[in-house]
């Protein structure tokens, strides 16, 4: 059994629809970031950077108990473990890691900080709201292209997939229309339809609340003082 550390973010929701793809048995262990869960000691000593998604393999390698933080590693380790949605081949491989890099270098902190500027930060600052747009922008022309010579990012359905698609997902509150992207808007559709996706996007998802952010506690935990205050860096 997997015990999977998450909310109901684009990050958490990639493992949970990774986890109903392969049709793992999971366990799912709420990390409420807006409450502070991810400053617990307990979750600390299998997320070090405090963050969620998690995963602890009860029957990992060695069938020994095998943790991990960061959504690309885990998506890697369970298509691994698997045999499915990243081939084995050298060169499709790569093609599928070479995406999941784009997601995790580009389209995760870009698309983040395009959700942060518009709507959790309380000034409105239009440099940073303009960069992060346009740069989001920028990076749904990259997909767009290449959806336009490929069924799926990799040529077939992958991992790669699974980590951009809950990210789109937020197209309208990251300022873009889909309907600007007709390739990826194709894309978006067909996986949206997938029905292990449909139920990877129910977990944990009654949890989430609108407006989270308008809540001076959880704004101070996420992005404020809190946050540092409670972080442990090492830092003499
Ligand atoms: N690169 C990490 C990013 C994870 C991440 O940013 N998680 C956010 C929510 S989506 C989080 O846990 N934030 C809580 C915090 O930083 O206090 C991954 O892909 O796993």
């Amino acid at each position: 059994m997997i015990d999977l550390y998450t909310w109901p973010t684009p990050n958490g929701f990639k493992v949970s629809i990774m986890l109903e793809e392969v049709g793992l048995p999971y366990n799912v262990v709420p990390i409420d970031i807006t409450k502070g869960d991810q400053f617990d000691a307990d979750f600390l000593k299998i997320s070090p950077n405090n963050k969620m998604p998690a995963i602890v393999d009860n029957d990992g390698p060695g069938a020994m108990p095998y943790s991990l933080f960061e959504s690309g590693a885990i998506l890697m380790y369970l298509a691994e473990k698997t045999g499915r949605f990243m081939p084995a081949d050298m060169a499709p491989r790569y093609l599928v890691i070479q995406w999941l890099m784009f997601q995790m270098g580009s389209i995760g902190p870009m698309f983040g900080q395009a959700h942060h500027f518009r709507t959790y930060a309380p000034d409105n600052l239009s440099y940073a709201i303009d960069r992060y747009t346009n740069e989001t922008g920028r990076l749904y022309g990259v997909m767009e292209h290449r959806l336009g010579e490929a069924e799926y990012l990799a040529g077939e359905y992958s991992i790669a997939d699974m980590a951009v698609f809950p990210w789109t997902r937020g197209h309208e509150r990251q300022g873009q229309s889909l309907d600007d992207f007709p390739n990826l808007k194709r894309w978006f559709e067909a996986i949206s339809a997938r029905p292990a996706v449909e139920r990877g996007l129910t977990v944990l998802a009654d949890r989430r609340r609108e407006n989270w952010h308008k809540d001076e506690e959880a704004f101070s935990i996420m992005f404020g003082k809190n946050q540092y205050a409670r972080r442990q860096t090492g830092a003499q």
